[in-house]
């Protein structure tokens, strides 16, 4: 208590407030603060409580990422080789996945039938394309990408490699142009594609595995011949709006297995991270050919769609909702 008695007497005045903070040793802080009565008596009620702010910012911190939000994780680092896309071009991109030891990945387990799975979706999540791209060897991959526009786009390559857990590290891709992005669609438990009608059932359950059945139809007539697709009978991408946080999706049952039907239902286990909204990209095949149907799903207790009145629990999200 030496220092502030030498001080002058408006801040001995601030010191009888913060008498508990200055015996904790915390000076600096409070006298660099212009002075203002009510702040400081707001702000100076124990040493702990001003100790306890940098605790509180650490212990959230959790290793439950959800993938897909980083280039480099665990080690694995995803490497573009091609620099530059241009809209509605083919273009051979190339990339490479270094691992621990800085050297090119060059051993991948298969996982669905691939040993890596290429998506790539525009940020406004308009676009989804699922790709395979080849080995050029030496650890490159290489794969024929034409994005539809400008824009910015978000890669994922989703892998496993040898002897190391699944990963699926992010990397943005950047088209140059005039770009206008779409609002992300109103949640829907039907989706259309080439003659196909598809029902999704389940609801996305925040922080775990939920059971999502999705029913493909074609005029009006159940779907009961799908083909495997991916060691599946569908594949199913779902992304968080906002960040495109990746999640793990799995599907229930096997091709072959003596109990999973080839339709008309599909069945698969995700795991949202949060509640929010999600973009789902299901892949099906059907008749050689492979669809995608989409589909906007909310997870957690607000709604996708906006209500006239905001809810009284509401914490701040009232107004992110969808306004188109
Ligand atoms: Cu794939």
């Amino acid at each position: 208590m030496n220092t502030p008695a030498k001080l002058g007497s408006y801040v001995l005045g601030l010191a009888v407030v913060f008498g508990g903070a200055l015996g904790a040793g915390k000076v600096v802080g409070p006298v660099g603060t212009p002075p203002a009565e009510d702040h400081a008596a707001m702000t100076a009620p124990t040493a702990s409580a001003s100790a306890g702010h940098g605790e509180h910012a650490t212990e959230q911190v959790k290793d439950d990422t959800p993938g897909g939000l980083q280039v480099s994780e665990s080690g694995y680092t995803l490497h573009p080789l091609t620099a530059t896309i241009k809209p509605d071009e083919p273009t051979d991109f190339r990339f490479s996945v270094t691992g621990p030891d800085g050297e090119p990945v060059t051993d991948y387990q298969v996982e669905h039938d691939k040993k890596l799975h290429f998506i790539v979706v525009s940020r406004d999540l308009s676009t989804f394309l699922h790709l395979h791209p080849t080995e050029a060897g030496d650890g490159v991959w290489s794969v024929k990408l034409t994005l539809p526009g400008a824009g910015a786009y978000r890669a994922f390559a989703d892998f496993a490699p040898t002897g190391g857990k699944a990963l699926t590290l992010g990397t943005d891709l950047l088209v140059a142009g005039d770009f206008e992005p779409k609002a992300l669609p109103q949640a829907s438990r039907t989706a259309s594609v080439d003659g196909y009608e598809v029902t999704l059932d389940g609801e996305l359950t925040p922080g775990q595995s939920s059971r999502l059945t999705l029913k493909v139809s074609k005029d009006g007539e159940p779907v009961t011949d799908l083909q495997p697709y991916l060691g599946a009978y569908g594949h199913l991408v779902a992304l968080r709006a906002r960040d495109l946080a990746y999640l793990h999706v799995h599907p229930d049952g096997e091709p072959g297995d003596g109990e999973t039907d080839p339709g008309p239902e599909i069945v698969f286990y995700a795991e949202a991270p949060s509640t929010g909204d999600y973009r789902l990209f299901l892949d099906f095949q059907h008749k050689g050919e492979v669809r995608t149907a989409d589909f906007t799903l909310g997870a957690g207790e607000r709604p996708a769609i906006p209500t006239s009145t905001p809810t009284p629990t509401s914490t701040g999200h009232a107004d992110d909702g969808h306004s188109h």
